[in-house]
């Protein structure tokens, strides 16, 4: 069987929505911006807008509010592409200088207790108060604290199970980013924790080492949770990762690095902005593991940065201040083929990095941001893709302790682990633009792909419209065939689970779903700029044994206890 479902693919591109706010930055920005013609609307249309985060609550089927976005909203921003091409320093983004005056923070290693070959974790969602220095106090939330979480570890083989607690004023999840295991483990919008009660999953790890993580994944509330600080490191070792000529000792020349733009208010206050900008928030400070303006003492030769894009909507490419090589070790999913050389790297919010950066005594340099290519999109000064910005400092001792060159063996399991695409039996495409994939909002209720378990297939995936798109993939790790017929770039050839989407070019990814087959819980497929996903642009997908195609629904939606309470949920800085 060769299924395709090529559904209103190349529908009118949409150009992407300005609010008057960030009409007013970008009249406020810089004497560049009077150098651009407000003038052509090449993209006049009226654009229809759902939010969930306005509907009463996200979950349910209520009455529906769209926000009718006329071409007046556009017009002010819409310039031409050969103007945007003249005028490429052109930013209404362009994060904060600040002195790197702020030790790293390094989040804890979660305890765990090993019973009976469980190894067993307490995670709490909560609130709380975080000062960031040099700005202020907020509320934030944060898991087994105020901001962000503890680094969860486990090796490969062991069964891994979770206690957690949601003591946040609403409902919440915990899905957990690049993890393959069962559809009722995975922590999506199906398996909501209900404010006050407990979520107990469980699963054996079977996936090589990587840097993976988790974070809420709330329907309609994701960006909200994550963006108030619910996210963690979650570090998967095997046998060739504790073999391996790596940094390896955690928090000294191993680093977690979780990457994060947010914006405060004056009186320091986390303010999510929410005004509709595409591709979501881009906050004007930028933080590492939750400090402001970091930095970092280095006593090793080499030291190994676990880099997480864990911002809702901001694409970063890495590079140092000096334009040192960087030894890419890992994609998403694992070790690439390789030591791979790179003076760059671009990271998409959900994608993650391993690097191993060499250091001189004595030095000092800056990890930074440069201008990110982002594939041709329109008007990239209002998306993040022409600003460049420190991110942290990395200040080497007199002498430092020796590292070893990188390496590390092949994996007992990397043959059974290796995708194969003669064995892709089946196609799908996925078209992603507006907040639609192949012309549909995500729906809770509605199953859109089946998959026979123990299959391969050809994941098509095209962003055919000119404003940033990512495509994340639960429970697998896929490998990229091609991007529009040619090999993926070395850095994209490793182990995926989430890849930014050049607008207009086709994305070929292999994936197999090798097992935990349910006809009645699904696993997610989005765009991983937050906003996006939490307005519709998410499908679901089911995992079956063949012949079990009756059996397909979706798990009944459970009735929520704050019902009647104001469906906003409480942002912050309101
Ligand atoms: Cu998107």
């Amino acid at each position: 069987m060769n299924r395709r479902s090529r559904a209103n693919g190349e529908r009118l591109a949409a150009a992407p929505f300005i609010t008057p706010q960030a009409r007013a930055r970008a009249a406020r920005g810089a004497a560049e911006s009077r150098r651009l013609e407000w003038a052509g609307l090449p993209f006049l249309r009226s654009y229809e807008r759902e939010r969930p985060r306005d509907r009463a609550r996200p979950r349910h089927p209520v009455a529906r509010t769209p926000v009718r976005r006329t071409a007046a909203a556009l017009a002010a921003l819409a310039v031409s592409a050969t103007v945007l091409t003249a005028c490429d320093s052109f930013s209404t983004t362009a994060p904060t200088a600040h002195e790197f005056v702020n030790e790293l923070a390094i989040p804890p290693l979660a305890p765990s207790t090993e019973e009976g070959g469980v190894r067993t974790f307490d995670l709490t969602a909560e609130t709380g108060t975080t000062a960031f220095p040099g700005i202020g106090e907020s509320e934030t939330w944060g898991f087994n604290g105020a901001f962000l979480g503890p680094t969860l570890r486990a090796e490969r083989g062991e069964q891994v199970a979770f206690e957690i607690d949601n003591r946040l004023p609403e409902a919440t999840s915990v899905h957990w980013h690049g993890m393959h295991l069962p559809a009722a483990m995975d922590g999506g919008p199906h398996q909501m924790i209900e404010q006050g009660e407990t979520w107990r999953p469980t699963w054996t790890i079977d996936q090589p080492a990587a840097t993976l993580w988790y974070h809420p994944h709330p329907h309609g509330e994701t960006e909200k949770h994550v963006y108030q600080g619910l996210a963690g490191m979650f570090i998967l070792d095997d046998d060739a990762s504790l073999a391996a000529d790596l940094p390896s000792e955690y928090g000294v020349d191993d680093l977690p690095m979780i990457v994060q733009d947010k914006e405060f208010d004056r009186s320091g206050r986390l303010v999510l902005r929410n005004d509709g900008s595409e591709p979501g928030t881009l906050g004007d400070t930028i933080m590492v593991n939750g400090t402001v303006g970091a930095y970092r003492e280095v006593t090793t030769e080499r030291v190994r940065l676990r880099l997480l894009n864990g911002s809702t909507a901001r694409t970063y490419t890495f590079a140092f201040d000096d334009d040192r090589a960087m030894t890419m070790v890992a994609s998403d999913g694992g070790f690439l083929d390789e030591p791979l050389e790179m003076q760059d790297l671009r990271l998409a919010p959900g994608e993650r990095a391993e690097v191993v950066v060499e250091f001189e005594p004595g030095e000092t340099t800056r990890l930074r941001s440069v201008k990110t290519n982002l594939g041709g999109i329109v008007v990239p000064g209002t998306s993040g893709g022409n600003d460049e910005f420190d991110v942290m400092e990395f200040r080497a001792d007199p002498s430092l302790a020796p590292s070893p060159e990188p390496s590390w063996p092949q994996a007992q399991d990397a043959v059974a682990d290796e995708l194969h695409e003669d064995e892709a039996s089946v196609t799908r495409d996925f078209s992603l633009n507006t907040r639609e994939i192949n012309g549909l909002k995500m729906d809770m209720n509605r199953i859109d792909e089946v998959v026979h378990v123990g299959d391969t297939e050809i994941w098509e995936v095209r962003s055919t419209q000119p404003i940033p798109h990512s495509f994340h993939i639960h429970d697998v790790q896929f490998r990229v065939l091609s991007i529009d017929g040619e090999a993926p770039p070395p850095e994209l050839a490793g182990p995926k689970d989430t890849i930014y989407l050049n607008p207009n070019q086709t994305y070929r990814l292999l994936v197999r779903f090798e097992d935990y087959a349910d006809p009645t819980m699904p696993y997610m497929y989005h765009c991983h700029m937050l906003l996006h996903e939490d307005e519709g642009m998410m499908g679901q997908f089911v995992v079956i044994e063949p012949g079990d195609e009756a059996a397909v629904g979706v798990p009944p939606m459970r009735e929520h206890s704050d019902e009647e309470e104001d469906g906003h949920g409480g942002h912050l800085g309101h």
